[in-house]
């Protein structure tokens, strides 16, 4: 593969080209690959998360560090080596140095694929669900380092709310206090990642991806460069069932605090418990969330695209 750098940054050949010719491209991060689905299973997400948007005429660039380089965009080998691999780590911004030094392979969080996005002159991410305050932190300071990384990228990041492992309302406080824009998709209704709704609201609902390629450009006009968070819910009909979440979450929750896990082993055990104790159906809602938000991620990217042409 022939290999383009801005600076420490590899790009795939496909990404080089598709930016340099104003074609759309979404950003996919790699720690819900390694990290966030069971293997073998991850594999076939991970390919059917790029095929979702080659299908719709939008290059995917799922980015990761690999042996040291931070890639944005990955061959088969790359994305096969992440999902099997378990030795891969999870990097985030912080860890990108180090990584870098070690020659490591990382699978990257929100975090560091929205700063190694925006490196590479992307704008627009899709994941799963958005890093946040975890329940208890006002005691463990447990705060994902996506939000603060979210607050100083100018990327549009498509998520179905925060993780409903996590403490809702105090996340929504905190992407206030850090001046993160949060638009809800065809909603008022912040959606609880595995259920569509959190039960709290938030002020701007956008109905288009024209609309929200509209409130980029006006955030870049203005010379902010804190993120647009796109909070699309899953329709009701696709959600965990409410009373399994609750239970289940709540055993889960429960249990890390017994065994004590925390840092960035927390969100990887919620996520298996969940899988494990809802029979692997919280697996395929949390398919389903991330499929639905990388379809509007290439609608809203191929609408940015065509506002600058
Ligand atoms: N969304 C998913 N599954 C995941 C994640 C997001 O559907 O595994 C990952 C993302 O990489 C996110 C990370 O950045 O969880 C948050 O980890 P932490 O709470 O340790 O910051
Ligand atoms: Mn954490």
């Amino acid at each position: 593969m022939t290999h383009h750098a801005t600076g420490p940054v590899v790009l795939s050949e496909a990404v080089a080209d598709a930016l340099a010719e104003g074609r759309p491209v979404v950003a996919l991060e790699s720690t819900i690959i390694s990290h966030g689905f069971p293997r073998p299973r991850n594999l076939e997400v991970a390919r059917t998360f790029e095929q979702t948007l080659v299908n719709e005429g939008v290059t995917p660039a799922t980015i990761a560090v690999i042996d040291g380089v931070p890639h944005v965009g990955l061959d088969d080998a790359q994305v096969e080596r992440i999902a099997q691999d378990e030795s891969v780590i999870k990097v985030s911004s912080r860890d990108l140095g180090p990584a870098m030094v070690a020659r490591a392979t990382g699978a990257t969080t929100v975090a560091a694929t929205a700063l190694l996005a925006h490196r590479a002159g992307l704008r627009v991410f899709s994941t799963g669900g958005l890093g946040g305050v975890h329940r208890g932190a006002s005691q463990s300071y447990d705060e994902s380092a996506d939000l603060t990384m979210v607050a100083r990228m100018p990327i549009t990041v498509i998520s179905a709310g925060a993780k409903s492992i996590l403490d809702i309302p105090a996340t929504l406080e905190r992407l206030e206090t850090l001046g993160v824009t949060v638009v809800g998709y065809r909603t008022k209704h912040y959606p609880g990642f595995y259920l569509s709704d959190s039960g709290y609201e938030i002020d701007w609902q956008v109905d288009s991806a024209e609309e929200i390629a509209g409130i980029m450009a006006a955030n870049d006009a203005l010379g902010l460069e804190n993120a647009v968070l796109v909070a699309n819910p899953l329709p009701v009909d696709k959600q965990l069932d409410p009373e399994l979440h609750d239970r289940v979450l709540a055993e889960g929750l429960a249990e890390s605090e017994q065994r004590g896990i925390h840092g960035k082993e927390a969100t990887p055990f919620l996520l298996a418990w969940m899988v494990e104790h809802t029979q692997g159906r919280s697996l395929e809602v949390n398919i389903d969330i991330a499929v639905n938000n990388i379809r509007l991620g290439g609608e809203i990217a191929r609408a940015w695209v065509g506002r600058s042409a």
